[in-house]
């Protein structure tokens, strides 16, 4: 738990803004809207090469008129979004919920009343469900990954970040994207995807089963775990499980570029947070994913914040929106961000 508070207090959209404790009645905030970048931001900060798609200033964006964030619904689906989350959760088949589930997961269950109040646990009758996990060393700086959605090998290393419960900024790749595609062949020499760059060792790769042993290695046991170890099984299924949502994640939307990247509470194997994540890469909105996968210490975190926990949770700073719920985050993402 420590080193999860370590390695989230260095984010100035996480130590800049803390929410009320316990907030019981909306469990979401709107601040301000007329802040500039000048916080401690700089290392997640999403400037790239001045070129037309350059960042605007925070103080050009705001939550769409009258906006008003939604009370959390925990597992409950929105009719008009069933068949997309039908879609979405097809991975959890074809990739025996890879991703769900944090490294060394266990489960112990205790009755509910020798349960210490405030601490995170599912509840099943009349007993809480105790998850816990075995975490490697924690990375200072989040891990840099430049990718998107529907890429069958990116996909296999945001399931790597699920188990290893990293942190990551994600620069989304979307085709005919014109900010961070670009990027990466400045890099790296070409435009290829996944590709990680680790701030904290200076190394950067292409190639997800390299990206994936590496990061086992510097910040897990060492193991990768036996679905990621398949080989072309492995892409195939990744690319299978993802037949569901038809490509979406893969092709730009013009919007508008934060100067701010986004906060996502979120993780590979939620269905929900899958269909938040599909917008945030075609609209090319960088974003630091707070990974909070089953058994994951930021789960306490995302509760102690917010009174609350529930994935997908989107904080974001260009607007001082604070907010749960898949469906009503897709369409304040695209109210706010997208130019068509
Ligand atoms: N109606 C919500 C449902 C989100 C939801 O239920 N997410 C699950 C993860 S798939 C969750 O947070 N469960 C609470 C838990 O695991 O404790 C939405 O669309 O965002």
């Amino acid at each position: 738990m420590a080193g999860a508070l370590i390695s989230l207090s260095q984010f100035s959209v996480f130590g800049t803004f803390p929410l009320p404790k316990r907030v019981t009645r909306s469990m979401v905030s709107i601040r301000a809207t007329s802040e500039t970048s000048s916080s401690t931001s700089a290392s997640v900060s999403t400037n790239v090469d001045p070129n037309p798609a350059s960042p605007a200033s925070s103080s050009s964006f705001a939550p769409p008129p009258n906006f008003k964030v939604p009370e959390p619904k925990r597992f409950a689906v929105r009719p008009d979004k069933s068949t997309d989350v039908l879609g979405a959760s097809l991975p959890l088949i074809f990739r025996f919920a890879t991703g769900v589930f944090v490294s060394g997961y266990s489960v112990s269950l205790v009755p509910k009343d020798q349960f210490p109040p405030g601490q995170y646990a599912l509840e099943v009758g009349g007993y809480k469900v105790k998850e816990t996990s075995k975490l490697g060393p924690r990375p200072e700086k989040p891990i840099e990954i430049y990718e998107f959605e529907s890429c069958p090998f990116c996909r296999k290393v945001r399931e790597i970040v699920a188990v290893l419960d990293l942190d990551v900024i994600f620069y989304p790749c979307p085709r005919n994207s014109p900010n961070f595609r670009p990027k990466v062949a400045q890099m790296g020499g070409k435009q290829q995807f996944p590709y990680m760059v680790d701030p904290n060792t200076g190394i950067s790769m292409y190639e997800s089963d390299d990206i994936i042993k590496y990061l086992a290695e510097k910040y897990g046991d060492g193991s990768v775990p036996l679905s990621l170890s398949l080989g072309l099984l492995t892409t195939l299924t990744a690319g299978f499980g993802m037949l569901g949502r038809m490509g979406k994640g893969t092709t730009y939307t013009p919007a508008k570029l934060p100067p701010k990247p986004l906060k996502l509470w979120a993780y590979e194997g939620s269905p929900f947070c899958k269909l938040v994540r599909e917008v945030l890469v075609e609209l090319e909105l960088p974003h630091l994913l707070c990974s909070c996968g089953r058994g994951s210490p930021k789960r306490q975190i995302l509760l102690d914040k917010t009174g609350y926990f529930q994935a997908p949770y989107l904080e974001d700073p260009n607007t001082g929106i604070e907010m749960f719920e898949s469906a009503e985050i897709i369409e304040y993402l695209r109210a706010t961000y997208a130019l068509q």
